[in-house]
């Protein structure tokens, strides 16, 4: 049985590809909702009903765990959908706020995100409960996501990146969250537009951790080589399949509708 990721978009790749990297072996079926991106300025309510579509259609492939490969959804719906299900279900930010304390050395850290996943405070109560004094600056970046979608490269002068890191340059942040999981994307050019002292955070790393070792305990780990990776969007296939085939390094990769 496959591992089920889901996203708004491509931004989910990127922890598709963490989780090829950790667990070549496994079976991988990614949906990626691109008919109806942007997430972060939606309400919980239509995220929660999204996300509930695309869990469904990953419950039809026979997922033995969904990891929501997208901070929007998390936020969102994980607590609602997470306890309804009888596989594990996986999210970002909870990987994220762990990485980020085991990084941050004096306890302010920043995070940038959707709106809505700023908004939600997730990550404040995450790290807060991990971290006793922890500082949390959430910042939503909302005109970065548009920009990666679009698959073009962004270059390090860009302007929309200057202006929405911007705040970060008065406060003492030694760590950096990309709550957004288009965001490892442009790490280079973020962490060109933020001081060099600030270590960035991928939650993706941890997050195929975690999801290894939730399939480790329950004895769901798959061997073998024979691997079968599907790539979904409700979007532009196409469009889909030239990015995706760059991000991932797959040129057979192909996507459906
Ligand atoms: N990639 C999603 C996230 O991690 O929050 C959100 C992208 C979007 O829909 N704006």
């Amino acid at each position: 049985r496959p591992i089920g990721l889901l996203d708004s978009g491509l931004g989910g790749l990127t922890v598709v590809r963490k989780v090829i990297e950790l667990m070549p072996e496994e079976n991988l079926v990614f949906i990626a909702d691109q008919a109806r991106l942007p997430y972060g300025d939606r309400s919980v309510a239509e995220i929660k009903e999204f996300t509930w579509q695309m869990v469904h259609f990953l419950l039809k492939k026979n997922v033995k765990a969904i990891v929501f490969a997208c901070n929007t959804a998390t936020a969102a719906a994980l607590d609602e959908i997470a306890p309804q299900l009888d596989i594990p279900v996986i999210g970002v930010i909870q990987s994220g706020s762990l990485a980020a304390t085991k990084v941050t050395q004096n306890g302010h850290v920043g995070i940038i995100g959707t709106r809505s996943t700023i908004d939600s405070m997730a990550y404040e109560r995450e790290i807060g409960s991990r971290l006793a004094g922890a500082q949390v600056m959430g910042l939503a970046t909302p005109k970065l996501v548009p920009l990666i979608e679009s698959g073009n490269e962004v270059t390090p002068i860009n302007q929309e990146l200057v202006d929405s890191l911007q705040p970060f340059a008065d406060s003492d942040i030694d760590t950096l969250v990309l709550g957004c999981t288009h965001y490892p994307l442009i790490a280079e050019q973020i962490q060109k537009n933020v001081s060099s002292e600030v270590r960035l955070v991928d939650p993706a790393d941890q997050t195929a951790i975690y999801t290894r070792n939730v399939l480790r305990q329950r004895g769901l780990l798959r061997t073998g080589d024979d691997v079968e990776r599907e790539y979904f969007t409700t979007g532009e296939p196409t469009h889909f399949a030239l990015v995706a085939k760059k991000w991932l390094h797959d040129q057979n990769l192909t996507a459906n509708k």
